[in-house]
């Protein structure tokens, strides 16, 4: 469903509770080959409240050097493990006809964690739409418009929520306000999980 002119749409209860179950073990599975790492921001060095992971040719990371994408994990060098099927089969669905996303950032929010206002503009192509699906606690997601400052819209993000930043509002700034601890029975500790799918090449 179109929620904006500007070209965000929001599939609410996009997948049944037996997709996501699927979507949280294929997640987990990888943590190992790609473990979880702190961002920090890029002038202050301070610590972000959300840990992160990806799958893909390339990741999203920020650090003193600032955000970029990098083909490695930051703390093991390794290559990010592959895009599980699952989660590209989203997609698959919703942007048949948009090329492959080659990144999958991966944000795991404990119930304190929260995402300041930002653009998503590390990617080579801004005409290729982000992808974002929500798993466990429910958030408080706040959108506004192409210049910091404007007028912003919330709502809420459930578990099995599909996302999508398109047209305008690919560049639209968006962040998350807050968690909504034990909304949600999806995550054993409980929590939020996002996965967002872009293509960064
Ligand atoms: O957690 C979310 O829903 C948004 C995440 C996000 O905006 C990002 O990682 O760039
Ligand atoms: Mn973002």
């Amino acid at each position: 469903m179109l929620i904006r002119p500007g070209g965000t749409e929001l599939y609410t209860d996009y997948l049944s509770l037996a997709a996501q179950t699927d979507m949280v073990a294929a997640v987990r599975s990888l943590l190992n080959a790609a473990p979880l790492y702190t961002p920090t921001m890029p002038r202050t060095g301070k610590s972000m409240s959300v840990r992160m992971t990806n799958f893909g040719k390339t990741g999203w990371m920020s650090d003193h050097k600032g955000y970029r994408y990098q083909v490695n994990h930051p703390d093991t060098g390794a290559p990010w493990p592959d895009i599980p099927e699952s989660i590209l089969s989203v997609w698959r669905d919703l942007l048949p006809d948009q090329p492959l996303p080659d990144a999958c950032l991966v944000n795991f929010y404990d119930q304190d964690a929260k995402m300041g206002l930002h653009q998503d503009r590390d990617e080579q192509d801004f005409s290729v739409p982000v992808l974002s699906i929500s798993l466990g606690d429910t958030a408080l997601f706040r959108l506004g418009g192409t210049k910091r400052g404007g007028k912003t819209q919330s709502f809420r993000l459930s578990s099995g929520d599909v996302m999508l930043l398109r047209g305008e509002d690919r560049l639209a700034f968006h962040g998350i306000d807050r968690i909504y601890p034990g909304t949600s029975q999806l995550l054993k500790n409980g929590g939020r999980i996002n996965v967002t799918l872009r293509k960064a090449l």
